[in-house]
């Protein structure tokens, strides 16, 4: 256990003013009445960044001279949203800046609005990777995130006459405020080329490479502050150069273009961050990124224990490698290579090392997801790799045939390199000495099904960490208002370091005074949010309405399509009796839909035409509303949490792995309708019946319904309204535009996809159902608002500061703060 933190200094408006004058002195030439927002923004990051650099450095000491345990966090993406406000608020300084930011005549509001999000990631996953990140400082874990330096994020979504268009997402002009430089910290990364075996002078197998390119890898390091602690810890994310400007010996003789092909193709591995997520592209480049970001991970790891303790030998005491879904999977034989290649272990050796440093954590059990890199791809790019591939496949393999008595459907099934491809999650399973879902159903499903041969040989490694979201942000800095009320309540702030302190709000769930003015706060919050989209987009929300919500990215097992039905046959409804009495609705979306994904385009395109149509329709007025918000990201999920009243949480259950969503609108005392799926589950088990609108077919009744043979058409045929929401759907709105496509799709399946993937109309009389209790609860405002109460006080569990204990405790074992 290393030295204690020491208490953070406590920075004054005035100190504070003097350091950003300076800043805008130094680096902007500027005084205070020249400088423009983003100048401003620029040089209160720096202040920030200097404060954060020098608890670094003291961070790494403490570190090193204590020899802990380190945990290394590999992910492809990072969703972090913003960062100055967070930091300050980490730093215990958000109070002073803000003043201080106001005294030299800017307004802070606008300054925090001016930074751009930082957009390294699709959704949940990403997301999460951030919210733990926050934690892993928070508890004083020494760790670190790696990750590629995107030039560009996730695409910025504008709405065109209904459809989506994918505009780049810049965000280095002022983003890069955050990122250190560390160029004496480069690495070189090695592709494509033939391998050359060798014995050395000492009789020491060598491999060496012919030909092929060397890319390097620029840390640009950015600082994560804890909370409450001087503990920092960094977010390394790898730009890629090339080594040689321009081949001047091909320019000299006229060839330009390829005098800077290499640079090219180093440049563009850095580029654009991939925009699916759960979904599976063989593309080249993306293979690339993967190598090229493990592989400048490994090298630094291992430069640094190399510089400390001169032996890899305890490698595996020192370090705990965490891989986020496969995307990081290479990290195993790339570790592999350097154990063999340039340490000269023994093969048994250096396997020992890595199957005891790498655990994996899996996000998905959508077949379409799962990581297959055809091997052609794998063995032109990445040739020595490829090699430790296949003796990696070669012992797995073998061990199944043995384990499995030569049952070789199973041996199949589970083979690492099989019919041409090389499957990630079985090298993850076969190598990592601990494996994970993020849900309890979904590790359950883990163990009971894609993994159910490796569980039956080796049960200790599965394990399960239900996810959760970093509720100062989500919470307290989001939500200023019910912040203030909880720590009323609960008698301080000790909910924010130890989130089940809010439990104790639940002695107030009968208080009058209590649930009003949590009613108060959520109106003031609607309202604020409503404000916000008049400014964005001109439209009005009816704030006497519920404020029913989805926003995620747009899929189709998470169901937009249903909840459009269910719109659509409310629409009818009103349509046809003018009197037919339900509590008013504003239906909010927001979701982007991967370029490449035709029928969530379509899904995002028929949300529009829908919402055009039931805004402008008189019969509407007061009661109904849709719209889309544009651009869902991280920093309008914070203004739209605190708003939220009804959360739709509304997969196919045994789809969504977790959910992360879910927690946060818990967490703002929105109430829940969805389907018993990812850690739905577990809210109920907190929630009980009463607390939670549930409705749908279970995991287990999916699977069955499934087997028994699924025919939707039956449905369509036997209930003449959803039959008329169908054909409605299918002939369009007022826009004209029709979408017999995704009806088909419903009914008759396509291109080989069976009818109804994802069980809509099996679950639609059901969803009705639980709209319809919602909507009767909404009308007593005392107990919707109890049940709101309830929700918050027992969220808790739902804070990834207690997910981090869980991989702190039972997968990492390193210690954590005590408080
Ligand atoms: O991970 C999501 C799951 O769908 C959620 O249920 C879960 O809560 C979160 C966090 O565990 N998975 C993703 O977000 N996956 C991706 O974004 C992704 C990206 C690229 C390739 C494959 C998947």
């Amino acid at each position: 256990m290393f030295r204690r933190c020491v208490p953070l200094h406590n920075y004054t408006k005035t100190e504070l003013t003097n350091l950003i004058t300076g800043k805008l002195r130094r680096n902007f030439g500027r005084d205070v009445d020249e400088a423009t927002v983003p100048q401003m923004f620029k040089a209160c990051a720096m202040v920030l960044r200097d404060i954060m650099s020098a608890h670094e450095l003291e961070t790494e000491d403490r570190v090193k001279d204590s020899h802990a345990r380190q945990v290394h966090y590999l992910s492809l993406e990072f969703l972090m949203g913003r960062s100055l406000m967070k930091n300050a608020y980490n730093l215990g300084v958000l109070e002073p800046l803000t003043q201080a930011i106001e005294s030299l005549g800017f307004s802070a509001a606008d300054l925090f609005e001016a930074e751009p999000d930082a957009g390294l990631g699709n959704g949940g996953l990403g997301r999460l990777a951030a919210c733990y990140l926050d934690s892993m400082t928070t508890l004083e874990i020494p760790a670190t995130g790696y990750s590629i330096c995107y030039e560009l994020g996730i695409f910025k979504q504008k709405i065109v006459d209904g459809q989506q268009v994918e505009l780049a997402d810049n965000w280095l002009g002022l983003g890069d405020a955050w990122l250190i430089p560390k160029v004496d910290e480069t690495e070189t990364v090695h592709f494509g080329g033939k391998v050359k075996g060798y014995w050395d002078e000492n009789g020491r197998h060598r491999v060496a490479y012919e030909g092929g390119t060397d890319v390097l890898a620029i840390p640009k390091d950015m600082e994560i502050a804890g909370y409450g602690t001087d503990h920092v810890n960094v977010l390394r994310l790898w730009d890629a150069k090339s080594p040689v400007p321009v081949d001047m010996s091909l320019y000299s003789r006229g060839e330009y273009l390829k005098a800077v092909e290499q640079q090219a193709m180093a440049e563009v591995i850095a580029k654009v961050l991939y925009p699916d997520d759960n979904h599976y592209e063989g593309k080249s480049l993306r293979l690339k990124q993967q190598y090229f970001f493990v592989s400048a991970t490994i090298q630094s790891i291992v430069r640094k224990h190399r510089a400390q303790y001169g032996t890899l030998h305890n490698f595996h005491q020192k370090h705990v490698i965490q891989i986020n879904d496969t995307h990081p999977t290479l990290v195993i034989p790339e570790l592999m290579r350097i154990l063999l290649d340039e340490e000269g272990y023994t093969w048994d050796d250096a396997w020992y090392i890595v199957t005891h440093t790498v655990a994996y954590t899996n996000h998905t059990v959508m077949i379409e997801a799962l990581e297959r890199w055809p091997q052609e791809l794998v063995q032109t790019l990445l040739p020595r790799i490829w090699e430790i591939i296949i003796e990696i496949s070669n012992r797995w393999q073998q061990r199944l045939t043995e384990a499995f008595h030569g049952d070789m459907g199973r041996v199949e099934r589970n083979a690492i390199v099989w019919g041409g491809d090389v499957r990630m999650a079985n090298m993850c399973v076969c190598a990592c000495y601990a494996v994970n879902g993020v849900s309890a159903l979904h590790s359950d499903i883990l163990k009971k099904d894609l993994f159910r041969d490796i569980y039956a040989i080796t049960p200790d490694k599965f394990q399960n960490v239900t996810n959760g979201i970093d509720h100062r942000r989500w919470l307290s800095q989001c939500n200023p208002k019910l912040d203030a009320l909880i720590k009323e309540c609960t008698g301080g702030d000790d909910y924010l370091l130890q989130p089940e302190a809010m439990k104790k709000l639940e002695k107030y769930k009968d208080d009058a005074g209590v649930l009003s003015r949590l009613g108060k706060i959520k109106a003031e919050n609607k309202q604020a949010f409503a404000s916000y989209v008049a400014k964005e987009s001109g439209i009005i929300l009816n704030t006497d309405a519920i404020f029913d919500v989805q926003v995620k990215r747009l899929h189709e097992y998470k169901r937009q399509l249903l909840n459009v039905m269910h719109i659509v046959y409310l629409y009818q409804r009103l349509k046809s009796d003018p009197n037919f009495t339900f509590t008013p609705r504003v239906f909010l979306f927001g979701a982007k839909a991967a370029p490449g994904y035709y029928v969530a385009k379509e899904i995002v395109h028929l949300i529009n035409s829908l919402s055009a149509t039931i805004n402008s329709d008189p019969v509407c007025k007061d009661r109904l509303q849709v719209v889309f918000l544009e651009n869902y990201r991280v920093s309008l999920a914070e203004r739209l949490m605190p708003a939220s009243e009804l959360s739709e949480q509304i997969s196919t259950a045994g789809k969504e792995a977790s959910g992360t969503g879910n927690m946060k609108f818990m967490m703002n005392g929105a109430l829940t309708i969805g389907t018993l799926d990812g850690a739905n589950v577990e809210m109920h088990e907190q929630l009980g019946d009463e607390n939670i609108f549930l409705f749908g077919l279970k995991a287990d009744e999916v699977v069955s319904l499934k087997q028994r043979g699924y025919k939707p058409y039956e449905y369509y045929v036997g209930s003449p309204s959803m039959k008329a929401v169908l054909d409605q759907i299918s002939r369009g709105f007022n826009d004209g535009v029709s979408y017999t496509n995704l009806t088909n799709r419903l009914l008759f399946g396509q291109n080989g996809s069976a009818p109804d993937e994802y069980l809509l109309l099996a679950d639609f009389e059901s969803y009705k159902a639980a709209h319809q209790r919602a909507g009767q609860a909404y009308l007593d405002q005392k107990a919707w608002n109890r049940m709101s109460l309830i929700n918050i006080a027992r969220s808790g569990i739902f804070a990834a500061d207690r997910s981090i204990r869980d991989y702190a405790d039972n997968i990492w074992h390193v210690p954590t703060r005590e408080l």
